[in-house]
């Protein structure tokens, strides 16, 4: 099996011996970040809020920050200040392109939840299918959730797209907060796991958390951005502990999302229905787009793997490039766009963030 493209297992790095000697060490969990500082989560369930020590920014890094939510580290305590002097290495990462480096949204998590809408906003599968990407590279599995099932009527596409993320392996539900639906088996998959949700604004993240555990009452807000793209809620990742044990992490929303450090060679690896037919490619090169004897898109044309999917895979195989994939729909958004990284000064994964003024207020059938 074809393994490269996986980050490797390293991460980030710290102060070498992690300043013994000199304060207090201890061993915490990032749980939020701000541009300066973080709050560290120590085993004795306590939380700090902590500065990031000078020496963590010394080093050329391909991350656009040197800490990460969900960043194990350790913690040095002088005269009362509290700083982070050294990150452990990460087991895994969820990130994303954004200027030609890669911002970790989140670290060390279990599972993902690809969150999306049935409506308002509209389903993007290309959206859900980069995050799967993302997690698959990650090695955190994915779990699919269409919430707001509530708002149609006719499921039969949405359905089917489910059916195939099911015949993939992974756990995938239609679910909505208003009705309750599916939010008993999502607790349960919860349970005991940290989990980190992310999707774009307002296919109800943070809803999702507050009908799973109703004690904890996460801001949320409605759609009232006429163009359905939501506003931005939730501004930072930020762990959320559960009742039954376990961490939520609720991340911001996203417009759009490339997956960083990506080689072509090795994306069918990360798409499990496509992976089991590569072999039978006649070229070991196979990139699976322009190539004759391709058994994957044999697999396709057959019915054997599906249309949609294969669609998302051409779409980030060819990325950047902007060579259009017939019959896909799906708006050019979702590309690294460098525009988003407005002001915001990169606090964990926030996007940018539309003006709610005059914007009409979320639809209910
Ligand atoms: N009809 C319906 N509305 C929902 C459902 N879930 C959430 N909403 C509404 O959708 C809006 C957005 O929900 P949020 O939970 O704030 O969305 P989010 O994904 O956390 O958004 P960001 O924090 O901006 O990323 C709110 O008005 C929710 O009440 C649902 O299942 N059905
Ligand atoms: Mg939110
Ligand atoms: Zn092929």
């Amino acid at each position: 099996m074809r393994g490269r493209g996986r980050p490797g297992r390293e991460g980030p790095r710290g102060r070498k011996g992690g300043g013994a000697g000199r304060g207090a060490l201890r061993e915490g969990l990032t749980t939020a970040l701000s541009v300066r500082h973080a709050v560290v989560h120590f085993p004795d369930g306590s939380s700090e809020r902590c500065d990031l020590a000078p020496s963590l920014f010394r080093e050329e890094s391909e991350f656009t920050r040197p800490v990460a939510a969900g960043d194990r580290v350790r913690v040095e305590t002088e005269r009362g200040r509290s700083r982070i002097v050294e990150v452990l290495p990460r087991r895994g990462w969820l990130s994303r392109l954004r200027g030609g480096k890669e911002q970790v949204i989140v670290a060390n998590v279990d599972q993902v939840l690809v969150v999306g809408s049935a409506a308002w906003p509209r389903f993007r599968p290309r959206l859900s299918d980069r995050l799967i990407v993302a997690a698959e590279r990650a090695r955190f599995e994915p779990v699919v959730v269409i919430n707001k099932i509530d708002l149609v009527e006719d499921r039969a596409a949405l359905e089917e797209r489910l059916a195939v993320y099911r015949g993939m392996g992974y756990l995938a539900l239609a679910t909505s907060t208003t009705t309750g639906e599916g939010v008993d088996v999502l607790r349960e998959r919860l349970r005991g796991r940290i989990t980190a949700a992310a999707g774009p604004s307002g296919v109800g993240k943070s809803s999702l958390l507050n009908a799973i555990d109703p004690t904890l009452q996460v801001k949320t807000a409605p759609i009232s951005d006429r163009w359905g793209k939501g506003v931005h809620t939730t501004v930072k990742s930020t762990f959320h502990p559960l009742a039954g044990g376990g961490w939520y992490v609720d991340t911001p929303g996203m417009r759009s999302f490339a997956v960083a450090g990506l080689d072509p060679a090795d994306l069918a690896v990360f798409f499990r229905d496509l992976a089991p037919f590569v072999d039978a490619c006649r070229f070991n090169s196979c990139t699976h787009d322009h190539e004759p004897e391709c058994a994957v898109k044999t697999a396709v044309v057959q019915g054997k793997a599906s249309l949609d999917r294969y669609r998302s895979y051409l779409r980030i195989l060819r990325g950047d490039k902007g060579a259009p994939v017939d019959g896909d729909d799906e708006e050019d958004e979702d590309l690294d766009d460098e525009a988003e990284d407005s002001g915001a000064g990169d606090g964990g994964g926030e996007d940018d963030r539309a003006s709610p003024s005059g914007a009409p207020s979320d639809p209910r059938p």
